[in-house]
């Protein structure tokens, strides 16, 4: 009797500790990535949410080399006299309970250096995206015209 009792309770912590792990990869999420090449560059616009009630940032971004061999991040700007500039960030803060839409116009991922042939329009690219205090998260940017 004594037995049975402790392996419920064993049943119990260990269905606690795995509901745990699952709400915390739910905190940070990435959607909607979709990334768009021109001439020797591209941009890739994902959008972001912070649902944990802990500030995190965007501190970097990756694709596979043979697509780009480096990822900035880039906010687009418009100066006196209507130029269109673009401002590299090291880093983009996300606040708690907070959603980045990243979109033309705005924040977004510049990929350079490009070493071969651009992707098909419709393919999937795999995004990595890395936050100061959250794990990296991959996930598949579609190719747009
Ligand atoms: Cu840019």
């Amino acid at each position: 009797m004594r037995m049975l009792f402790g392996c419920a309770v064993t049943v119990a912590l260990a269905a606690t500790l795995s509901a745990c792990g699952s709400d915390d990869s739910n905190e940070l999420q990435a959607s909607d990535a979709w990334v768009r090449f021109s001439g020797s560059s591209a941009a890739a616009y994902v959008t972001l949410s912070n649902e944990s009630e802990v500030a995190d940032a965007l501190i970097g971004a990756n694709v596979p080399p043979d697509v780009a061999k480096n990822v900035e991040i880039h906010q687009t700007t418009t100066s006196e006299g209507d130029m269109m500039g673009m401002q590299l960030n090291p880093a983009v803060d996300l606040p708690a309970d907070f959603e980045l839409v990243m979109k033309p116009g705005g924040y977004h991922l510049m990929l350079t250096d490009l070493p071969g042939m651009l992707p098909a329009v419709g393919s999937d690219i795999p995004l990595t995206l890395k936050f100061r205090s959250h794990e990296p998260i991959t996930l598949d940017a579609e190719v747009r015209r």
